[in-house]
């Protein structure tokens, strides 16, 4: 059977440009994946495209005085500007602010409400008096209950877990600064819960990689009924209910349904179950990792649901990129966007780096003599070199790549060019497995094995011509292998090194006259490194901002961002000594209602007992804590989470798998622990 690939490119929010993360995690990869399919002759597709709706894009519009429209315009045009830059190539690039993705969502809703799978029910939701509306997530902020820093409605800046608006300490309305209402309003609902068994089996019949399957796993067994409207006026209606607009995230993955529609009736052959019977469609999306759950878990919820349209049968997500060992923080200029970083390298450098520096699904850095140093010594030193003498040395003998009879090669000669197909295996095992580090790492070898050749040949002493033409014609095969391969990473400078060859990008040798050789890939000196760093790394670390000025509640903000990957803020043992910790036992344990993650505790701590709010649930049962010994910070102030009172803090350990602290010896209740 037939395979035709899509691939598809997160939509970026129209809410600023394109920095060095974004290239790295998502649109690289990408276009790497796409120009590889492509000179392998296969019928492939990218499609991508821009994010406009959703309260962030809101938020920056009236922060700024302008239209949404006016904001989503701006970063469209300069992402699609920095993308180009990238050398990232699309078939087909859109908004969703536009009329064929506002009607294809809407068609898209209308079907799954006709299969059932919408509902309507009352919640309530934070309202704000003062403003006269309801405030979506975004609009209210307040203290994480976890970690009590600065924290968005949903989700917290400090330890960054996803939150409920309702779960917020001390909650505020961002536009006024005004403490919210709860108050009753409709909204429509996903049935997402109802599509789990098929959710489950999909994964294990897709194609993604096992990490991204067994997260997909825990999600699905954890499924709740989606909440996908609301009562804003920016982004796609609602049919038939003018109060509501689609949660951007249930409109914005159906972009890359409406943007293969604008390449005409083709987007059938792509999308439509009915029509791709007699071929295989392989949609591959491409994204950062924090977008995971959205992809592998919500969107085929949503494509199954509505029936119509083939699933993705993979999903590739990139891990974060820090900077200079820090967290990129956006707000505090801690980042170095891509269109400043083209005005002084070449993308390719950037293409190469991002994709050598570490394997796609891992978090990694980028520090500017990190980048010197592996684009100097692999890329300069192995590729450059190799390349740069097999040119020079047969442009200035003979004029052109020699062409000769291969049966008169040496053994040496042969093991080499064996090593070429060697390669290519490895090579294209790796790349269609998006193991993009290890294709890259692939044809650095090829390059040694033709450094060690050429150096071990000497052809600068060889007397004889035919021998010579022996060797050359094998250095050429090499150069003209490692350009085919490292085109879809490095596309500039394999184009200019099959300029000078007079070659098509293939990998046979026509022995075409040479241009007089050029350095392709040029060194990369200390003083530019120098002065780009000083140009663009420019924090805003120290200098107290006044954007954060007139937020209520949090003094303690922003000071244990270690986690994060920021650097550690050093205490003393006095500061230590102010936590007073002991050893707990839990004496009952229940549900916070209408909390998805807390659990309320009772626990003795010796001398008294304790009320605290755990953010545990859904990793214990209230039955499995009773008994257990635990660790509890003992002086801290109380807080209200969900309404409900916390007198302590239950230490815990762990992201996706949740640990609660406990002694490793059993000991009394209250004994202290420093
Ligand atoms: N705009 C979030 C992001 O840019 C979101 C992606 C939508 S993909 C359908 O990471
Ligand atoms: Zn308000």
């Amino acid at each position: 059977m037939s395979k035709k690939y899509l691939l598809t490119t997160a939509l970026a929010y129209t809410n600023g440009p394109l920095h060095l993360g974004h290239a790295r995690s998502t649109y690289i990869p990408a276009d790497i994946m796409k120009k590889y399919l492509k000179l392998k002759g296969k019928d492939v597709i990218h499609i991508g495209g821009t994010d406009n709706h959703g309260v962030p894009i809101t938020l920056t519009a009236e922060k700024e005085g302008v239209k949404p429209e006016d904001i989503v315009n701006k970063y469209h045009n300069e992402i699609k500007r920095d993308l180009d830059n990238l050398n990232v190539e699309f078939d087909s690039y859109g908004k969703t602010h536009s009329d064929i993705h506002i009607q294809n969502a809407q068609e898209f809703y209308k079907k799954l409400k006709e299969n059932g799978y919408i509902y309507e029910k009352e919640i309530e939701q934070f309202y704000c008096p003062d403003c006269d509306k309801f405030l979506a997530d975004r609009y209210v902020e307040g203290s994480c209950p976890f970690c009590e820093g600065e924290a968005r409605g949903d989700h917290c800046e400090v330890c960054g877990r996803h939150l409920e608006p309702i779960e917020l300490v001390n909650p505020y309305c961002i536009i006024c600064n005004t403490t919210p209402q709860l108050k009753k309003t409709t909204h429509y609902f996903f049935k997402l819960s109802a599509l789990s068994d098929n959710l489950d089996n999909y994964v294990k019949n897709s194609n993604m990689p096992d990490h991204i399957k067994n997260m997909a796993y825990s999600w699905i067994r954890e499924l709740h009924d989606w909440d996908i409207s609301r009562g804003i006026k920016w982004g796609v209606p609602i049919p038939d209910d003018e109060n509501q607009v689609m949660y951007v995230w249930l409109e914005a993955p159906i972009g890359y349904i409406s943007f293969t529609k604008q390449l005409g009736d083709v987007w059938k052959d792509y999308w439509l179950k009915n029509n791709t019977e007699n071929h295989n469609t392989k949609i591959w999306h491409f994204i950062g990792k924090d977008i995971t759950v959205h992809h592998a878990v919500f969107w085929p919820g949503m494509l199954l649901g509505n029936g119509e349209y083939n699933l993705p049968d993979s999903v590739f997500s990139g891990g974060y990129l820090t900077l200079e060992g820090k967290k990129m923080s956006t707000s505090k200029k801690w980042v170095v966007w891509v269109d400043d970083f083209i005005k002084y390298f070449d993308s390719d450098y950037l293409r190469y780096f991002l994709m050598a520096n570490a394997p796609l699904n891992r978090d990694c850095d980028f520090s500017f003599d990190e980048f010197q140093k592996r684009i100097n010594t692999e890329l300069i030193a192995i590729i450059g070199n190799f390349t740069h003498r097999a040119l020079v040395f047969s442009h200035r003998k003979f004029g052109a790549i020699p062409i000769v009879d291969k049966k008169d090669l040496k053994e040496e000669d042969l093991a080499l060019l064996n090593k070429c197909s060697e390669t290519i295996e490895k090579y294209n095992k790796n790349m269609m497995d998006c193991n993009l580090k290890d294709a890259l790492v692939d044809i650095i070898h090829l390059a040694k094995e033709g450094n060690n050749y050429f150096q071990k040949m000497e052809p600068w002493t060889v007397k004889e011509e035919n021998r010579l033409k022996e060797i050359m014609f094998v250095c050429g095969v090499i150069t003209k292998h490692i350009a085919y391969l490292l085109y879809p990473f490095m596309p500039n400078k394999t184009n200019e090194l099959l300029d000078l060859m007079n070659e098509k990008m293939d990998l046979d040798v026509r022995g075409n006259e040479l241009k007089k050789p050029k350095v392709v890939f040029s060194k990369i000196e200390r003083d530019t490194i120098e002065m780009v760093k000083e140009k663009l790394l420019k924090s805003e670390n120290s200098k107290n901002t006044n954007k954060k000025k007139n937020k209520k509640n949090n003094k303690n903000k922003n000071k244990n961002k270690n986690k994060n990957g920021e650097k550690m803020e050093l205490i003393g043992i006095d500061d230590f000594a102010k936590i007073e910790l002991k050893v707990a036992q839990i004496l009952e344990a229940e549900e916070v209602p209408k909390s998805k993650k807390l659990l309320k505790l009772i626990v003795d701590i010796g001398d008294e007992k304790r009320q605290v709010v755990a953010g545990i649930k859904g990793h214990y049962t209230p039955e499995e804590l009773i008994g257990k010994k635990i660790v509890l910070v003992c002086n801290l102030k109380p807080a209200k989470l969900c309404g409900v009172e916390s007198q302590g803090m239950v230490l815990a350990a762990g992201d996706e798998v949740v640990a609660l602290l406990s002694p490793e010896k059993d000991l009394p209740v209250g004994s202290n622990i420093c």
